[in-house]
């Protein structure tokens, strides 16, 4: 193991008292380290790549605040758009005009919105989804697949993945069996159980979601032909597709994965990067479908801060940012860098990992793989990933706190941050 050790005096401080006022010490599970080890940094401020914590260390940040910071921790731009904002208000409850423009950006951007609510997370978009779906089939099961994540609402918690799968919670207590009996899972990839599901509950299931691309048990690419065999078996069973791309969404494409795919489902979920990193998320899709949501419609779905004028200017600018000429290019390259270096290090350094990226969303599992789903990630040896991010930590790098998440470049990161963060993990998983 590298010896170096930071000071981290005031984080532990800190994180002692945290710990005494709320569960964990944290306001998400993730972020208390537990699959990893040690004791979390506390964080002071944020700029473009990097991250300070309050000992004054600096790191090369690698989790983006779990994805919004796509363009960089507080961007110049979206900073002096929100002191803007800010002068009008923090927030209306009512229509403002800025709800359009980002309504008008995102269903230009993503191929299966044609209508879009704003809600303030990627849970509640989900929860919204949910709720959507059943009401246009009038039917109430749905397939999820093991490892993915939809946010924390009941129905979704079975099999989850993120801080579910790292803290080894296969179902939460709390959620009753009722909440969770309409739910049917499949492997990731597996579309003859997907088929299966169907056969088994004909005209039962009101639809499949999923994440495009996994970020949520490690970073899990679809294989060739899964994503256009949903779109057919959704099809032929009168059932809906959605795709959750709250992760991938203006991440692995302007347009999602979907645009990426040419896979268009009928329903989308967003929020990370339409927010900038303000509490945002959004669901959309078929106009026929979201004419039902209220007061359009008869499904009810409603929330005190939806399209509060700052998350949609930080949004607005966030979108205008990434629709710079030759942004995804970057992203693609120096990810694509970063991920085949992490790769070729490990080989080279004596221990079997696969992984990969798509834009700018990779991953690594200390594991020869293949992984193409939960139950191949779940073969890792984390205890690996928790040595081998420590390591990382301590050498100035910052990455996912769990296995079971996947990492995200911005294009604030440099070819020369990408250079140091190979060599520093060339220095770690040589002493791993
Ligand atoms: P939020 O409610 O956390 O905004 O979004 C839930 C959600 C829904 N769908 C997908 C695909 C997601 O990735 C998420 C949230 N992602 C996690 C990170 N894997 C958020 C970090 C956390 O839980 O602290």
């Amino acid at each position: 193991m590298v010896n170096t050790t930071i000071k981290t005096t005031k984080s532990q401080e800190i994180f002692a008292a945290a710990q005494n006022l709320m569960p964990g010490g944290v306001s998400s599970p993730v972020r208390a380290f537990k699959s990893v080890g040690g004791q979390p940094i506390v964080f002071d401020r944020v700029k473009g790549a990097y991250i300070w914590d309050v000992d004054g260390n600096q790191y090369i940040d690698y989790v983006g605040t779990w994805g919004p910071a796509i363009c960089g921790h507080a961007h110049p731009e979206v900073i002096a758009a929100l002191h803007e904002a800010l002068e009008k208000g923090t927030s209306f409850g009512a229509p403002s005009v800025l709800e359009n423009v980002l309504a008008e950006m995102v269903i230009d951007a993503v191929p299966s919105i044609e209508m879009v609510r704003f809600v303030n997370s990627g849970t509640e978009a989900c929860m919204g989804v949910l709720r959507l779906m059943r009401a246009f089939t009038k039917r109430d099961k749905i397939i999820k697949f093991e490892g993915c994540y939809h946010g924390h609402a009941d129905t979704f918690l079975v099999k989850a993945g993120s801080g579910v799968a790292t803290l080894g919670l296969p179902d939460s207590p709390g959620v009753p069996k009722a909440a969770t009996s309409t739910t049917l899972t499949a492997p990731f990839n597996d579309l003859e159980s997907v088929k299966a599901l169907f056969e088994e509950n004909r005209d039962e299931i009101a639809g499949v979601i999923l994440e495009p691309v996994v970020g949520n048990a490690g970073f899990i690419a679809p294989d060739a032909g899964f994503l256009e065999g949903l779109r057919e078996l959704t099809h032929e069973h009168g059932a809906l597709l959605v795709f959750d791309e709250v992760m991938t969404g203006f991440r692995i494409a302007y347009g999602g994965a979907q645009e990426k795919f040419g896979v268009t489902p009928d329903l989308t979920t967003l929020g990370k990067v339409i927010g900038g990193g303000l509490p945002v998320g959004a669901y959309g899709g078929r106009r026929d479908i979201m004419s039902m949501v209220a007061p359009a419609g008869p499904v009810y779905q409603a929330g005190t801060l939806s399209g509060n004028p700052l998350a949609m200017t930080a949004g607005i600018k966030t979108l205008e940012l990434l629709q710079k000429p030759g942004t995804y290019d970057y992203l693609e390259r120096i990810t694509k860098k970063l991920a085949n270096g992490l790769l070729q290090i490990a080989k080279e350094t004596g221990h079997p990992a696969c992984g990969g990226q798509i834009s700018a969303m990779f991953g690594l599992f200390f594991t020869s793989g293949p992984v193409n789903n939960y139950e191949d990630a779940k073969k890792s040896d984390t205890a690996k990933f928790g040595r081998f991010h420590r390591g990382m930590l301590e050498h100035g790098v910052y990455l996912a706190p769990s296995q079971f998440e996947a990492g995200f470049t911005s294009f604030a990161h440099t070819e020369e941050d990408i250079e140091q963060t190979l060599a520093v993990a060339r220095d770690v998983m040589s002493s791993l």
